[in-house]
């Protein structure tokens, strides 16, 4: 008789694109990964919540399930919101999360997760790295979530910039001064390890060399993507719906 002698170690860590309150999505897509809390990590790369129809399941679950992953600008403005520091906008779906008998340990959990997270091979961060960081892993390590300072402001929001880490005032302005930041930033800053990110939906999936850009637009109705570095393998599932309109 085969009988396991020791519990097994982590042997895939599964990277999501923003889940943005899309918790059916979210639950096909770990059924289709065949999901094991016992030996797979999960890193969802920021916006857990938001415009989509269930944030406050999404929480729930990603808590219960122990995943990691990172802080996004809309994680960080409903933390704002709860703080009092920030009002509702319009289109956003965190009513749910705010008024849950289980809020503070859902938003003290959220915030618990950093601005960057470093692998020997892999940096997650929710939208991108600055091309004139020195070290940019370290100057997102100690970021507080209730007030972000300019570099967490930048890694949860930048799509292009110049090569001094200035954006447009405007993300998507397409300006020859502002490049996407993957185009400026040398991974050599990093090890060369790869970066993982999301926040880009209008990009849609970017898979080059040293980069996987996981936001495929599900709460526009487009597809939740995980990337699995362990086997190199991207996997999707189609959104049910748009619940969201594109900006
Ligand atoms: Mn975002």
């Amino acid at each position: 008789m085969l009988a396991r002698l020791s519990s097994p170690a982590v042997t895939r860590r599964i990277f999501i694109g923003d889940i943005q309150g899309c918790r059916e999505e979210l639950e096909r897509l770990l059924e289709r990964l065949r999901f094991d809390p016992a030996r797979d990590a999960l890193h969802p790369v920021g916006d857990l919540v938001n415009r989509g129809p269930d944030s406050l399941g999404c929480l729930r679950l990603l808590r219960s399930l122990g995943a990691g992953g990172v802080l996004g600008n809309h994680d960080l403005h409903l933390l704002r919101v709860a703080d009092g520091d920030r009002a509702l906008r319009e289109g956003d779906t965190l009513r749910d999360v705010l008024t849950a008998p289980d809020r503070d340990e859902l938003l003290a959990w959220l915030a618990e997760r950093p601005f960057v997270r470093g692998f020997d091979d892999v940096v997650v961060v929710h939208a991108g790295l600055a091309p004139h960081w020195e070290d940019p892993v370290g100057a997102l390590e100690r970021g507080d979530p209730h007030a972000p300072d300019d570099a967490a402001r930048f890694a949860v929001r930048v799509r292009r910039c110049d090569a001094r880490g200035e954006m447009p005032g405007r993300d998507d302005t397409d300006h020859a001064r502002f490049r996407p930041w993957h185009a400026l930033f040398d991974r050599a800053r990093i090890g060369g390890r790869t970066v993982v990110y999301g926040h880009w939906a209008s990009q849609g999936l970017h898979v080059a060399d040293g980069f996987r850009g996981l936001d495929s637009g599900c709460v526009w109705g487009k597809a939740l993507t995980a990337w699995i570095p362990e086997d190199e393998r991207l996997v999707w599932v189609a959104a049910r719906r748009a619940y969201a309109r594109i900006r």
